[in-house]
């Protein structure tokens, strides 16, 4: 929930448009109303890439006091660890999933793991997948929103074949893409 501080409308002529409406919210950030108004939550169902079609599940995200809460659960992946990554756009007509183009990385950090300091907002680190190829994933994270600069709406969650190293720029040489899905507002 946010407590608005202020709202403001920096021309007279725009007023009548609820879209003017400037909000800083108690997160700091500076909240433009793109039409969703307040997202408390976010969801994303997963589909495999072309040769991955046994990628299924689905990716929630919730606010919560401290954070997003990001929760994972995802059938189909070899065993082990994938990187598991928000990435820019939120277009998924690519087969091979490329066309969801890089990590989301709003202020031009270096790729990093999710608990690194300056990472890109995108970087939510690796799903670990059982011997029967399930991977649950639960964190708060405090990096992402569901508004503002930082806004993960409309944008992609792509898993990969292999780990994040967390190291390598910019991409955690996380090898190819096997699922992926488009992020969108829930229902509460
Ligand atoms: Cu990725
Ligand atoms: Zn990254």
């Amino acid at each position: 929930m946010k407590a608005p501080l202020l709202s403001l409308c920096a021309l007279p002529l725009l007023a009548l448009t609820p879209s003017c409406a400037v909000v800083i919210g108690n997160d700091g950030y500076v909240d433009g109303d793109f039409g969703h108004g307040d997202v408390e939550r976010a969801v994303c169902v997963i589909s495999g890439t072309a040769g991955n079609e046994g990628v299924s599940g689905t990716v929630t995200f919730t606010e919560r006091a401290g954070g997003i809460l990001v929760e994972a659960d995802i059938s189909g992946l070899t065993p082990g660890l994938h990187g598991f990554h928000i990435h820019e756009f939120g277009d998924v007509s690519g087969l091979d999933g490329k066309s969801a183009g890089g990590h989301f990385n709003p202020d031009e950090e270096k790729h990093g793991g999710p608990e690194d300091r300056g990472r890109h907002v995108g970087d939510l680190g690796n799903l670990e997948a059982d011997s029967t190829g399930r991977a649950v994933y639960s964190r708060f994270d405090d990096d992402v929103r569901l508004g503002g600069r930082h806004s993960i709406i409309g944008r992609a969650i792509v898993i990969h074949a292999d780990a994040d190293d967390f190291t390598t720029q910019p991409t955690g040489n996380a090898g190819g893409r096997v699922g992926f899905g488009v992020i969108g507002v829930a229902k509460d």
